[in-house]
């Protein structure tokens, strides 16, 4: 059942076994001195042949997965934003520091294309999960002001089914106020029967906020992919 990961990496924690919440922010920082797309993917044999580490983005589209790759690499235009849904349509491979992968998947749910397309679609994303050997861990966007949708459940239940380590990520937190930020995030961990100890990280790619903690969880994550892999 398991998917091809690297050996080691098979909890669904990424940041539980150190609380990025209790490290000092320098700590956290992930400094970028190089980030740029490397290729895009329509299939397999596109991409990246080097084993770099690879950390999969995905959520529903639209949910802001690209801004957020942007704000992580503090780059205004790197990943493609727009406000028409769907127009991330194949794995974008973005290279970070000639250390990793930061890979941006087409969204899910976005019903205004072909069942044909999206069955293409839902193919692609599997069979990269699923298979994808440099892949070390995903990052889970959900938009923090709705419930999470029946196809972010069924995301989330897959990524758990396939032992894959999650960070999940309530998006675009600026839209709320603190208190009603505050109330939603445990009724979204609920729904996306996240264990006690997985957080779920407010995150706004507008203001920057929950950008370093992002950060730590994502260092902690490609650290052990690294250990898993002798590096
Ligand atoms: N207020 C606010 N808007 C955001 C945030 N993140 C993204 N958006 C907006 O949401 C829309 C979609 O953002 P994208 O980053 O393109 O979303 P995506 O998930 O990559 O979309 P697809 O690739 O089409 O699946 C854009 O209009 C963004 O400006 C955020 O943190 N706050
Ligand atoms: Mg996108």
């Amino acid at each position: 059942m398991s998917r091809n990961c690297s050996a080691g990496m098979t909890q669904r924690s990424g940041i539980s076994a150190a609380d990025p919440g209790q490290r000092p922010e320098r700590a956290m920082t992930m400094i970028i001195k190089k980030a740029g797309l490397e290729t895009v993917a329509y299939r397999d044999q596109d991409m990246p042949l080097d084993g770099l580490p690879e950390i999969a983005f995905l959520g529903r589209s639209n949910v802001g997965k690209s801004s957020l790759i942007n704000c992580l690499l503090g780059r205004k235009k790197l990943a493609f934003t727009s406000s028409t849904p769907g127009k991330t349509r194949a794995l974008y491979f973005y290279r970070v520091n000639d250390a990793f992968y930061f890979v941006d998947l087409p969204g899910y749910g976005y019903a205004r294309v072909s069942k044909e397309e999206q069955r293409a679609w839902a193919a692609l994303i599997e069979g990269y999960l699923e298979h994808r050997e440099p892949l070390c861990g995903a990052v889970h966007i959900v938009d923090c002001r709705h419930r999470p949708t029946a196809d972010d459940r069924l995301m989330a239940g897959w990524l758990r089914y396939h032992r894959l380590t999650t960070i999940t990520v309530a998006s675009k937190s600026d839209k709320l106020s603190r208190g009603a930020l505050a109330r939603r995030l445990p009724e979204i961990k609920k729904e996306l029967e996240l264990g006690a100890a997985e957080q779920l990280l407010p995150f706004s790619a507008r203001t920057g906020e929950g950008k370093e903690r992002l950060w730590g969880a994502l260092k902690d994550l490609l650290k052990q992919a690294d250990m898993a892999k002798g590096r």
